[in-house]
């Protein structure tokens, strides 16, 4: 039988500067993204939003000015954490609307509280900073370097105390944009990188089974989907656009694949900037890319 499909919405936008990415569930809803599931043959619960508090003009509550609005953000990942734990736990499959990408650090914490889970991270980025390498404080900038078991101490609290995954159970794919230090720390770091180069050079077909061969002990693959690792051309609606990402069809063929290894259990879709876009095509991108990791064939 399907799993359940669980839409958990994370309206925040704490993690960086650019206001619109709360607007990012609004957006996907928009786009049919839960009658689109359902057409798949999923009992669909949308369970709303988690709740986030509202965002000051001006300057943050609690900046530091290497860790902007932290306290905001452990509190709403806090929620997310408990809402992915449990969801895992009633054997439902959590679909997470972000957001921006700091709500990764109460996603991935949540679903591998009981279980190893592989994560596949889509993203232009790196999300490899800690307070102390990050050239922005942007905390969406630091939350693989979180989960891997590196950065603020009170962010290594969120849910359970520190590490929540290993880096040897970590692939990045679509990678074009590190900064020095993050470099530095990625390469020491035990995480799998495939960049736009590795893509362009072995294609994506061998770079979507090869990270799934990197799984092949592990029952559970959580993919946390940053929009900006699209081409620009296809995904306008993100706030740190890169040019030379993901063509339309690379992402959709690498969710064909993923879906076809049944492993596939849980899922963040973020970054989605609903202001800054070309009418709502990034939603309506992400929710095709959706349908396509649950299964849908073309024929
Ligand atoms: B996203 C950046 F400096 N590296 O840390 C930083 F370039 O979740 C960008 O992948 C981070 O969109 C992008 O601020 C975070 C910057
Ligand atoms: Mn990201
Ligand atoms: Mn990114
Ligand atoms: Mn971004």
């Amino acid at each position: 039988m399907k799993k359940k499909i669980k839409i958990i919405g994370v309206p925040m936008d704490f993690g960086q500067l650019h206001r619109g990415v709360d607007m990012g569930p609004a957006a996907l809803r928009y786009s049919g993204l839960v009658p689109r599931i359902r057409q798949l043959g999923y009992d669909v619960e949308d369970t709303g939003d988690v709740m986030v508090p509202v965002r000051d003009q001006g300057q943050a509550k609690s900046s530091s000015g290497d860790a902007n609005y932290l306290q905001e953000i452990i509190e709403v990942c806090e929620r997310v954490y408990e809402a992915g734990k449990k969801a895992i736990s009633e054997n439902a499959f959590p679909l997470f609307l972000g957001g921006d990408h700091s709500i990764a650090m109460g996603t991935i914490g949540g679903v591998s509280h009981n279980t190893q889970t592989g994560v596949i991270w889509i993203d232009a980025h790196g999300d490899f900073n800690t307070p102390k390498t990050s050239p922005s404080g942007n905390v969406h900038g630091m939350p693989l370097a979180t989960l891997t078991g590196d950065g603020d101490p009170g962010l290594l609290e969120i849910g359970r105390k520190g590490k929540k995954i290993d880096p040897e159970n970590v692939v990045l794919i679509g990678i074009r944009s590190l900064d020095d230090k993050e470099k530095e720390r990625l390469k020491k770091s035990g995480v799998t990188v495939y960049t736009m180069r590795d893509i362009d050079e072995q294609g994506i077909n061998t770079i979507t089974n090869k990270a799934l061969m990197k799984f092949v002990h592990m029952k559970r693959i959580h993919i946390s989907l940053d929009m900006d690792a699209m081409d620009p051309v296809e995904a306008p609606g993100v706030g740190t656009p890169v040019p030379g990402g993901l063509t339309y069809r690379e992402a959709h063929l690498f969710m064909e694949i993923i879906a076809d290894s049944g492993k596939l259990s849980s899922m963040d879709m973020v970054e989605i900037n609903p202001i800054l876009d070309q009418a709502n095509k990034t939603a309506e991108l992400a929710v095709d890319l959706t349908v396509s990791a649950l299964g849908k064939r073309i024929y």
